[in-house]
């Protein structure tokens, strides 16, 4: 891959993987396929959903809050999920077996207990940047190859805001699996086909 390029692997966590708090079904195929293409990049970039405690996405945190419900906060709707992701537990930990051995960045997002970030590049309030895009821009980064868990949340949130902030943005789609609720994963891909994103496989990297 050319020195222009990145990989930000979204989300390879413990607590994403089959057996973990918030399982994304076969979650962990992805391993191998994002050990395949990463010594294709000079640049890879690992992000983790890090969340406190009393974060604001926990159904455990609202009175009467179910998991998946959707709910208002201050930034707009909140779907609510099961506690996942809490920093320094091994559930926030990087899948076993995943290599990091090119990792030139590691982005810890969703870490204000009031805020949520999907998105490894803009915060759910919107504006609140996470320090990804401009890191990029500063190795001269300008295209991007987005994989990871989950294709219809944090992936696909992560891919919209590369567009936005003037990214190429390309979607490695068997390095990718989804949570899919009523749908989701195909609406997802469908829209990120919609706005300029690439989708490839793997086999089609070199
Ligand atoms: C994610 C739900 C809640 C994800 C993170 O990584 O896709 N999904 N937090
Ligand atoms: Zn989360």
């Amino acid at each position: 891959m050319k020195k222009n390029q990145a990989l930000v692997v979204v989300d390879v966590q413990n607590d994403f993987l089959e057996k973990g708090a918030l399982p994304v079904p076969a979650a962990s195929e992805v391993v191998p396929v994002i050990n395949k293409i990463a010594p294709l990049f000079d640049t890879v970039v690992f992000t983790q959903d890090w969340h406190p405690q009393n974060h604001i996405s926990f159904a455990s945190q609202h009175e009467g809050g179910r998991v998946y419900e959707l709910v208002d906060v201050s930034y707009g709707k909140q779907v609510l999920w099961p506690d996942h992701c809490v920093q320094e537990t091994v559930g926030s930990e990087l899948a076993p077996g995943l290599d990091t051995s090119r990792c030139a960045l590691n982005i810890k997002k969703g870490t204000n207990p009031e805020l949520d970030s999907y998105s490894a590049f803009i915060e759910a309030d919107r504006s609140t940047l996470t320090g990804l895009a401009e890191q990029l821009k500063e190795r001269g980064i300008d295209e991007v190859f987005v994989c990871g868990l989950a294709t219809d949340f944090c992936v696909y949130w992560s891919a919209l805001d590369a567009v936005k902030l003037g990214f190429k943005t390309n979607l490695v789609e068997d390095a990718c699996r989804g949570i899919d609720i009523d749908g989701s994963i195909q609406k997802a891909i469908e829209d990120m086909k919609a706005r300029g994103i690439h989708i490839l496989t793997s086999a089609e990297l070199s």
